[in-house]
Formats: structure tokens, C-alpha cells, sequence
């Protein structure tokens, strides 16, 4: 039998180069029709741009697996930015492990217990900010909000909060390649990291809170104490950047499509699609990588063992094999399927997390504000993995 395979597009375009960084979704087309993998001579790494392709990478994790790391570096033979995640950085049997420890820890009831607390810290937050008529989506909410109440559930020490976003975003710099990015965003960050390894610590977690849960849970389930020390090291990654700019999104979204803002107010049981409409549209995390664990046909395309392959994920939620109109903002439309919190085995364990806070976020704005736009164009923050903004400058006419 002969089996016929086509070459990989090569891709001269750096994905991690400020002009991409800045407006991603100006080149995913070219990235999308190229072909169903692409090649990227400058890092040596595969690429999928399309929904189909990122769908089949991200649900095979025995072949594209995520211990050789879900960045550029393959931890084979890079040393790691840092002691690798045991969620995020590890494949079954151990992810199992440790993923079931944290369902717990996240579980829905628990969750839902937290929302009344958090719809009057919205509605405290939003009173403030828009009662000038304008203000920034950013920089006095979209940040305020999960920096209010994501430390106080998880029960940290109350000074040195300010460390946790700077963390976070050298966290997801470090998923690109040692660029100009990534390098700036390293300026004082041994401060940072120091801080959140002690906040790890069961010692100086507050009683009650979600990170002596971590650790609870974790013992029962058998693991060491450092190792839960490092699963609520996961928390506090995973949890500040991606829903600050899953929010500053949102909103930016809205901020752009004033009949969306009509429907939604007119109709609140659009709050929860909106939220997912937005992450599909204009995701947080755009990009991750896989490594294969041994020579694998995809999209028609011959990949060698321990190549790494970098998931387009931005780029498969607006593939026009996949949505109709895809470029569009439609806040009625069917979104399952997008690849926002990504797919497979890993995907976002906080995904609930997110949407309770985005969902309170929206609803509180929707109570208060009848219509918004863009007071100026707004700046983003440049970073190797999230879509980010720095300020988000709006208008509004109160309710
Ligand atoms: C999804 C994500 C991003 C960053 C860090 C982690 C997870 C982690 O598990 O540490």
C-alpha cells in the first residue's frame, strides 16, 4: 500500500513578533488556508491553525502529549522556566491524579456558595467606575474584580497581592519563545516568584479558603505536601491573568457592538452566551503547544517523534470550516465546540471559575450602564500567550 503525504506550508511569519502579538487575527486567515499543518522555520515547530486539526491534537494526548511542555521549549531538552505544573505540564496516569485532586477543590456547589459575595463586590466596583460617565474597563475593573475576590477564596496572605498578576504574565510570556517579550516581563520578577512560592505553602494559606483545600484534598489523595504546594501554584497561574483579560475582552467586544449591548439588556439569559461568544471571538489564551510521542500522520502531513506543535486555538474559533460568519460577534449563536478554554483532558479547570466571574461582572454592568462605546482606542498588553489589554477607555450613558 502506498500512503501518500504532502509537505507542511512553511510559515515565514513569526507568531510571536510584536505585529502579531498586537492584531493576531489579522494573520490567522493566511495561517488557516496555508494548509492543515503548517511549518514555522524559525522555531523547527509544527503548527495547526484549523478547528478540525486543534480538535484532533488537543483529544489525542497519547501522541501530542503535554510533560514535554505546552510552550516552545520541549522540557527534553530545554531545563523548564520553572518546576513544571503537575496539571498542565503532565499526562495520565499522573494528570489523572492530580486533575481529580483539583475537580474537587473547584467543584460547583462550592463555587456557587461564593457567587452573592462576588455580585455585590461587582456592583461596588461598577458603581464606582461608571458613575463619571467614564472610565477604564481595564485598569478599574475588568483587573479590580478577580484581584477582589480570587485571593480571598483561595485564602492568601494579605500583603504582596500586586505580585500576582506580574507572575501570571511571565508565566504565559515564558510559553513563547525568549523573545524581546519575555525578556522585559523577567525585570524584577525573582520578587514575585519568591512570593507566590510562599503563598503556596499550607502554613500560610487562611483556614477556609481553596488553597488548604488543595492541600487537604492532595494529602488524602496521597501526595506530598510540596506537590500540593505546586498544585495551588496552578491557582494562582491560571486563575488572574486569563479572567482579567477574559473580562477586558468581553467588554471590549461589547464596547464595539452596541446592539449586542441592546440585546443583552433586553434578554439576561444572553449574559452566559455572551461570555462564551467573547472567548470565541477574542480569546485569552490564544496559543499552546503539544510535543508527539512518536511519528504521527496529521491533516495528512508526516510528523516525526518529539516534534513540537503549536495549537493555533484563536485561529480554529474563527475557522469558516467550523462557524458560519466567524469574524462576526453574534452573541445568539451556537458556540460549542470553541476552543477558548481549549479541549481534551486539559481543558481549563477553571473554566467555571471564569465564567461565574465574568457572568457577575457582566450582569452588574448590564444593571447600571444603558449604553457604552469606546471613548479612545484602547492599548494592549503584549504578551506571548494571552490577547491582553492595558486599558480599555469607555463611555457610557447610565441606566
Ligand atoms: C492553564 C495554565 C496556565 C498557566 C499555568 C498553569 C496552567 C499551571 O498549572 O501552573
Amino acid at each position: 500500500m502506498t500512503v501518500t503525504t504532502s509537505e507542511p506550508a512553511s510559515i515565514a511569519l513569526d507568531p510571536f513578533c510584536p505585529a502579531f502579538l498586537a492584531d493576531p487575527y489579522a494573520h490567522h486567515a493566511t495561517l488557516r488556508e496555508a494548509g492543515p499543518v503548517l511549518w514555522f522555520p524559525r522555531y523547527g515547530v509544527f503548527g495547526v491553525a484549523r478547528h478540525a486539526q486543534v480538535q484532533q491534537v488537543l483529544t489525542d494526548w497519547q501522541t501530542f502529549c503535554s510533560s514535554r511542555g505546552v510552550g516552545l521549549a520541549d522540557f527534553a531538552r530545554e531545563t523548564p522556566f520553572r518546576t513544571p505544573s503537575l496539571l498542565l505540564e503532565r499526562d495520565p496516569p499522573l494528570h489523572r491524579q492530580t486533575r481529580s485532586v483539583m475537580n474537587k477543590v473547584v467543584a460547583l456547589p462550592r463555587l456557587k456558595a461564593l457567587a452573592q459575595g462576588w455580585r455585590s463586590v461587582a456592583a461596588e466596583l461598577v458603581e464606582a467606575a461608571v458613575k463619571r460617565g467614564r472610565f477604564d474597563a481595564v485598569t478599574q475593573l475588568a483587573e479590580l474584580f478577580p484581584l477582589r475576590i480570587f485571593p480571598d477564596m483561595v485564602g492568601l496572605p494579605p500583603d504582596g497581592r500586586d505580585h500576582l498578576l506580574a507572575y501570571a504574565t511571565s508565566v504565559f510570556n515564558a510559553f513563547g519563545p525568549r523573545n524581546a517579550v519575555f525578556e522585559q516581563c523577567l525585570v524584577g520578577i525573582e520578587a514575585a516568584q519568591a512570593w507566590i512560592a510562599d503563598a503556596c505553602r499550607y502554613q500560610n494559606l487562611q483556614p477556609g479558603g481553596w488553597g488548604r483545600d488543595v492541600h487537604d484534598f492532595g494529602r488524602e489523595a496521597g501526595l506530598a505536601e510540596p506537590e500540593c504546594e505546586l498544585l495551588v501554584r496552578s491557582l494562582l497561574s491560571a486563575g488572574v491573568d486569563t479572567t482579567i483579560n477574559g473580562i477586558g475582552n468581553m467588554i471590549h467586544a461589547f464596547a464595539r457592538h452596541p446592539e449586542a449591548w441592546a440585546a443583552v439588556r433586553s434578554d439576561r439569559s444572553l449574559v452566559k452566551r455572551a461570555f462564551e461568544e467573547a472567548l470565541r471571538w477574542e480569546g485569552t489564551a490564544q496559543v499552546f503547544f503539544r510535543t508527539t510521542t512518536r511519528a504521527v500522520e496529521l491533516g495528512g502531513v508526516s510528523l516525526p517523534e518529539g516534534a513540537k506543535i503549536v495549537t493555533l486555538l484563536a485561529a480554529a474559533n474563527r475557522d469558516p470550516r467550523q462557524w458560519n460568519d466567524p469574524d462576526q460577534f453574534v452573541i445568539t449563536r451556537q458556540t460549542s465546540g470553541h476552543v477558548g478554554f481549549g479541549f481534551g483532558i486539559h481543558q481549563c479547570l477553571g473554566q467555571m471559575i471564569a465564567r461565574q466571574e465574568a457572568e457577575i461582572v457582566l450582569d452588574a454592568l448590564v444593571d447600571r450602564v444603558a449604553a457604552l462605546r469606546l471613548a479612545a482606542p484602547p492599548t494592549r498588553r503584549i504578551n506571548n500567550t494571552l490577547y491582553a489589554l492595558a486599558n480599555l477607555p469607555l463611555e457610557v450613558e447610565l441606566a
